[in-house]
C-alpha cells in the first residue's frame, strides 16, 4: 500500500459519496483539517478523506469499497489517543473513518444489567443513560466528555475505577464489528456465560482497530453506587501508598474504587497552572493519594471504617495526614485536582512520557530503580510518576529541565530516556503500554519488549483478518 492511482481514488471518492450521501463525506481542507493531527500533536497526517457513515450498513460499506481497492482505512473516535492511534499517516492514501454519528443508545437492560451503545457515543452520555435506567456504567477517565466508547473498547482504557470494576475489556460482554472486507460480524450478545469456542470478543478489544471496526458494544452495568467517601492523604512515599492500599482493601471489606498517586511536584505543578485547583494541605508533603471507597448500599458505617483504617495507617507512619470530603463539591474539587495533572504538566515545557504497568506490589522498587535510570541520562529532566497505584499502572512522564533552555537536548534523549524506562519494566515483567495503547508511538517498540511467540501470534490473526492489510495500517504492528 502507500501509492493510488488516480483512477482508483476516482472510483474510491465516488462510490462512499454514493453510500454515505453529502453528509457522510467530507473533503474541504478545513473540515478534514481536525481529523488529521493527534491529540498531543506528534503527528499530522494526510487523508483521501474522512467518511462519516451513520449506521453500521455504512460502516460496511465504506470497508467494503476500501477493501475492493486496498485503500487503508484509520478509524477515528474522539481524538483522545495518547499514541497517535487515529491518526492518518502523512501518504494521503487512508481515508478516515469517524464514528461519531453511530451515537445511538440501542437499548439498556436494567433487569439483565446491560446495555448496547454504539461507537461513537461520548463516554459520558454512556453513563448518563446507564444512570437514567438506575444502573452504573463504571468506565471513567479524564476526557471522558469527548472520548467515545468504540475508542475506549479500541485501545482497552483503564482509568480511574479499575481497581474496582477492571479495565474497559472487562465491562464488555459483546460487541458489533466490521470486518476487513465489509462483513458484519453480529455479536451483541448480553450474555455472562457462554462457552461456544474462541473468544472473538476480546481480539477486538485493544486491537486499535486493526482488526475489525467495533461500531456497537454490549457492555456490563451495575448497581448505583450509594456511599461514596473520597479521601485526600499525605504519604511518605511510594511503599507507603502500596501499604496503604492493602489496608484499606481489607478495612473497607475491598470497597476500594479509585486509587490514585500524586508526588508532590504533581500537586505543585496543578495549584500553578490551572485555575480553582488548591493543594487540599498547603504542607510541602513527599506524595499523596486519592482514594474513593463506594458501596451500592446505603451505608453508614463507611466513613467510620475509612477513618479508623486510616487511623492505623497514621499509627504505622503510612499516612501523615488525612482529610475525607464533606461535601459534593469537595469531592470535586480532589477529582479536579488528579485530573488535571495531564494538563498542568502541558504547562510545564515538553515531556516524555511512559504509561507502563508492573505487578502493584513492586510499584516502590520499580519507581526507584527506574528513577535511577533516568538520572544518569537526564539529571535536570523533572520526574512526575503518577497514576493509578492500585493498578500497578504509573504514568512515569517527565517533564523538561526547569527554565526552558535546556527544551532540545531533553526532548533529543527520548528514545535514550524511552529504553532506560522500558528496560526497567520489563525486569519488573511489566508492560511498556498500561492503558493508552500502541497506536504508532509505540509500535516499533513491541519486537523489542513483547514475548517473539505473542508477536509472531498476533502477526498471524493480523493477516488471517486482515489480508491487505487496510485497517489502520501502520499501526500496532508494522505494516
Ligand atoms: C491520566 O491518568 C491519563 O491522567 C493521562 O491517562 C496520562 O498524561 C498522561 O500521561
Ligand atoms: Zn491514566
Amino acid at each position: 500500500m502507500g501509492t493510488v492511482t488516480a483512477a482508483v481514488r476516482t472510483r474510491v471518492v465516488a462510490r462512499l459519496r454514493d453510500a454515505l450521501g453529502p453528509q457522510g463525506v467530507l473533503e474541504a481542507p478545513g473540515d478534514v483539517e481536525k481529523y488529521l493531527t493527534d491529540f498531543r500533536g506528534l503527528y499530522h497526517g494526510s487523508a483521501l478523506l474522512v467518511a462519516c457513515p451513520r449506521d453500521t450498513t455504512q460502516v460496511s460499506q465504506v470497508l467494503s469499497a476500501c477493501h475492493e481497492d486496498a485503500i487503508g482505512v484509520v478509524p477515528h473516535g474522539g481524538n483522545t489517543s495518547y499514541c497517535g492511534g487515529a491518526t492518518p499517516r502523512e501518504s494521503g492514501t487512508e481515508v478516515v473513518l469517524s464514528l461519531h454519528r453511530l451515537n445511538r443508545i440501542r437499548s439498556v437492560d436494567a433487569a439483565n444489567h446491560s446495555m448496547v451503545a454504539e461507537a461513537g457515543c461520548v463516554l459520558a452520555d454512556v453513563q448518563s443513560a446507564a444512570l437514567a435506567a438506575n444502573r452504573f456504567f463504571p468506565l471513567s477517565l479524564g476526557s471522558e466528555g469527548s472520548c467515545q466508547i468504540g475508542g475506549n473498547l479500541s485501545t482497552n482504557a483503564g482509568g480511574l475505577a479499575a481497581v474496582r470494576y477492571g479495565v474497559a475489556r472487562d465491562l464488555v460482554l459483546g460487541l458489533e464489528v466490521v470486518l476487513a472486507d465489509g462483513e458484519v460480524l453480529h455479536g451483541l450478545s448480553s450474555l455472562r456465560k457462554d462457552n461456544t469456542g474462541y473468544d472473538l470478543r476480546d481480539l477486538f478489544i485493544g486491537a486499535e482497530g486493526t482488526l475489525g471496526i467495533i461500531t456497537a458494544a454490549s457492555l456490563k452495568l451495575f448497581p448505583v453506587p450509594r456511599t461514596v467517601e473520597t479521601a485526600w492523604l499525605a504519604v511518605p512515599g511510594m511503599q507507603a501508598a502500596v501499604d496503604v492500599l492493602a489496608r484499606l482493601r481489607e478495612a473497607t471489606g475491598d470497597c476500594v474504587t479509585s486509587f490514585e498517586y500524586l508526588p508532590r511536584i504533581a500537586v505543585e505543578f496543578t495549584a500553578r497552572h490551572v485555575p480553582g485547583v488548591v493543594d487540599p494541605f498547603g504542607d510541602p508533603w513527599p506524595a499523596c493519594v486519592l482514594c474513593e471507597v463506594s458501596t451500592a448500599r446505603h451505608d453508614p458505617q463507611l466513613r467510620a471504617l475509612l477513618e479508623s483504617a486510616l487511623g492505623e495507617c497514621m499509627a504505622a507512619g503510612e499516612v501523615l495526614d488525612a482529610t475525607i470530603a464533606e461535601s459534593i463539591a469537595q469531592r470535586e474539587a480532589l477529582w479536579k485536582l488528579r485530573e488535571s495533572v495531564p494538563e498542568a504538566q502541558r504547562h510545564e515545557g515538553a515531556s516524555i512520557k511512559h504509561d507502563v504497568s508492573v505487578p502493584v506490589a513492586s510499584l516502590p522498587a520499580f519507581l526507584e530503580r527506574a528513577a535511577a535510570a533516568v538520572a544518569r541520562v537526564a539529571p535536570r529532566a523533572r520526574l512526575v510518576a503518577y497514576g493509578h497505584v492500585g493498578d500497578g499502572n504509573l504514568h512515569f512522564n517527565l517533564s523538561e529541565p526547569e527554565g526552558g533552555q535546556e527544551r532540545a537536548a531533553f526532548v533529543a534523549l527520548q528514545s535514550v530516556i524511552n529504553d532506560a524506562v522500558h528496560d526497567c519494566v520489563r525486569e519488573f515483567g511489566g508492560s511498556i503500554s498500561a492503558e493508552h495503547g500502541i497506536g504508532r508511538l509505540k509500535r516499533d517498540l513491541l519486537p523489542r519488549y513483547k514475548d517473539p511467540v505473542a508477536l509472531a501470534t498476533m502477526r498471524a490473526i493480523k493477516r488471517t483478518l486482515d489480508p491487505k492489510g487496510i485497517l489502520n495500517p501502520g499501526k500496532v504492528l508494522p505494516d
